[in-house]
């Protein structure tokens, strides 16, 4: 008898849980606006679906085999909708977009944050005009010299490991952190000399992560933050080492070359704010430059990697590319590197980095954005406002009707492009808020390749295998086996 009163209000606080699941399942299932969307019944439940799959360094690859079961809208959470058809790719992300950025980007910076994660479009245009300049055409071409330097550093270190497997994950990580690093922090990593990678390669790693804690599980995040674990604490403080690196190499360039110095970097153009722009404040500048070596540095060398690792599979590739580089005069090159402009309207070049973007992009995932005020029509289900909305790339670039046989490598496919495969393609997204550094990508995307196919042959080290190499992504991709072997060869 005592048992069953002292139990009583155990039962009843059980009781409350399972009607108010109930209740959740029932609103989620059956009276949302979204209850006609096909998806998993687990992610119609609760969000949790998603955040395990995500987490577990999934979410790409079960959303596309989810729209190749259901079509081109699925929904992948209580408030939560992905497509993968073109007319969406207009609707969400065009110039005049009303979609803005969804929540999740305020966690993914360090206050006052930059570029990248700014949610509003006033404050994000303005700053969009202010970078562009740094980032025009004119300027990027006065910073190749300050390229080719490390590009060569890449081309001896290869030189050096000939004959044996090389690890070209991280020596492409090294190589593009120590491009964007010396672009827009004026320092030199030194990456590819050292003999550990730099700590800001380990920081980058434990970002994404870290966000999709915060974002997830915030009474976890805060919980951890307060636990005095030195192991803990430096976990936690990755992100502010990120901005740390950049105050740091603000402050010893200024010193070193003070506010005007006229030097061929990027930092210098972001320095001497143009036109009607208010200056930004130094904590606004290493903040965002930061942020850019951050964005253009694991995005490039993933791209590189994928791209070697497919011309290793393919050989014939390279002998179409090397037949190809034959043709750019001789002038052309100092060290092994060819001049830009020399490289830069390249056909098959371009038609194989393309294709490897297509099959192995960097950022291959969603791009959230957040239903605006009052709600969307989409694909003809009305979609409530502050709903998540996204689209991924990844499965646009396998639509099999913009892109026959979607998951061979043709790079001959890009030789007459049509308009439909032109609109699949974005894997530098789309609209107002696409890749600002693309441009740079681009540069250093062929002159590296350029270089490397000139003077070398490739091929695939024993271990390196389609399942070492399948994709798993935290925002950005990366092989599952954290390196890609290749073994170089010297050509004569
Ligand atoms: C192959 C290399 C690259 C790829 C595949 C790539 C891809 C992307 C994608 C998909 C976005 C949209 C992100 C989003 O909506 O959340 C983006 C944005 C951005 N990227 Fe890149 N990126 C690359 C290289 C670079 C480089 C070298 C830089 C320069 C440092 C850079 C700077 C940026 C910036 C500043 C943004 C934010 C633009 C804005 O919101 O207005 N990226 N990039
Ligand atoms: C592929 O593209 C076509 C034409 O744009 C579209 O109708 C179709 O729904 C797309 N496939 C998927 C799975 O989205
Ligand atoms: C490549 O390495 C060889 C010996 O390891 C060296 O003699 C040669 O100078 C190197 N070439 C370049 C271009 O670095
Ligand atoms: C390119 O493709 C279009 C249609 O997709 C076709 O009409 C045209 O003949 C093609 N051109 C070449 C040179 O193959
Ligand atoms: C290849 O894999 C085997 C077994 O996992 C390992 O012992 C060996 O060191 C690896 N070799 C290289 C070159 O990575
Ligand atoms: C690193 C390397 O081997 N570079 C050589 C590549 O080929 C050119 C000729 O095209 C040589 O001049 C480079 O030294």
């Amino acid at each position: 008898m005592s048992n069953l009163i002292s139990n009583l209000p155990l039962s009843y606080f059980l009781g409350a849980i399972i009607a108010l699941l109930a209740f959740q399942i029932i609103r989620n299932v059956f009276l949302s606006p979204l209850r006609q969307i096909p998806g998993p019944f687990l992610a119609k439940v609760t969000p949790y679906w998603l955040i395990f799959t995500d987490l577990a360094g999934h979410r790409t690859t079960t959303l596309h085999r989810l729209h190749e079961r259901y079509g081109s809208t699925i929904r992948i959470g209580p408030h939560e909708v992905s497509y993968s058809n073109q007319d969406i790719i207009k609707e969400i992300y065009s110039q005049q977009t009303v979609f803005l950025k969804a929540p999740v980007y305020d966690t993914m910076v360090v206050p006052p944050g930059g570029i990248f994660s700014f949610r509003k479009k006033k404050q994000h245009s303005q700053r969009r005009r202010l970078l562009s300049h740094a980032f025009s055409q004119a300027n990027l071409l006065d910073t190749e010299p300050l390229i080719r330097d490390h590009v060569k550093n890449a081309l001896s270190c290869i030189n050096s490991s000939l004959g044996v497997p090389l690890d070209i994950f991280i020596t492409f990580r090294r190589l593009s952190l120590d491009i964007v690093g010396e672009l827009f922090l004026g320092m030199k990593f030194n990456g590819l000399n050292s003999v550990e990678p730099p700590e800001f390669l380990a920081d980058m790693d434990l970002h994404f992560i870290l966000c999709g804690i915060q974002q997830n599980f915030p009474l976890l995040y805060h919980s951890l933050s307060i636990l005095p674990i030195p192991s803990v604490r430096y976990f936690l403080s990755a992100r502010s080492r990120l901005i740390k690196y950049g105050e740091n190499a603000f402050r010893a360039y200024i010193a070193q070359y003070g506010r005007d110095s006229g030097r061929r970097d990027l930092l210098t153009k972001v320095l001497i704010a143009k036109n009607d722009q208010p200056p930004l404040t130094d904590l606004e500048i290493y903040t965002e430059i930061s942020n850019l070596v951050f964005a253009g540095t694991d995005t490039t060398s993933t791209t590189l990697t994928y791209l070697f690792w497919t011309l290793a599979k393919y050989p014939d590739w390279q002998v179409r590319l090397r037949t190809e580089l034959a043709t750019v005069s001789e002038s052309s090159w100092s060290d092994g590197i060819p001049a830009y402009k020399d490289v830069m309207e390249l056909p098959l070049l371009e038609a194989t980095i393309n294709e490897a973007l297509r099959l192995y992009p960097a950022a291959p995932s969603s791009m959230m954005r957040e239903t605006p005020p009052g709600g969307k029509v989409l694909n003809n289900v009305f979609v409530p406002e502050k709903t998540v909305v996204s689209m991924q790339c990844y499965t646009t670039h396998r639509n099999h009707s913009a892109f026959p046989n979607p998951e061979h490598f043709l790079p001959e496919r890009w030789l007459n492009a049509s308009s439909d495969m032109k609109l699949n393609f974005m894997p530098f997204s789309a609209g107002s808020r696409a890749c600002l550094g693309i441009n740079l990508a681009w540069m250093e995307l062929k002159v590296i390749t350029a270089a490397l196919l000139k003077n070398y042959s490739v091929q695939l080290a024993p271990n390196t295998t389609d399942e070492s190499m399948s994709m798993i992504d935290h925002f950005l991709a990366a092989p599952k086996a954290g390196k890609c072997a290749l073994i170089f060869t010297k050509i004569n």
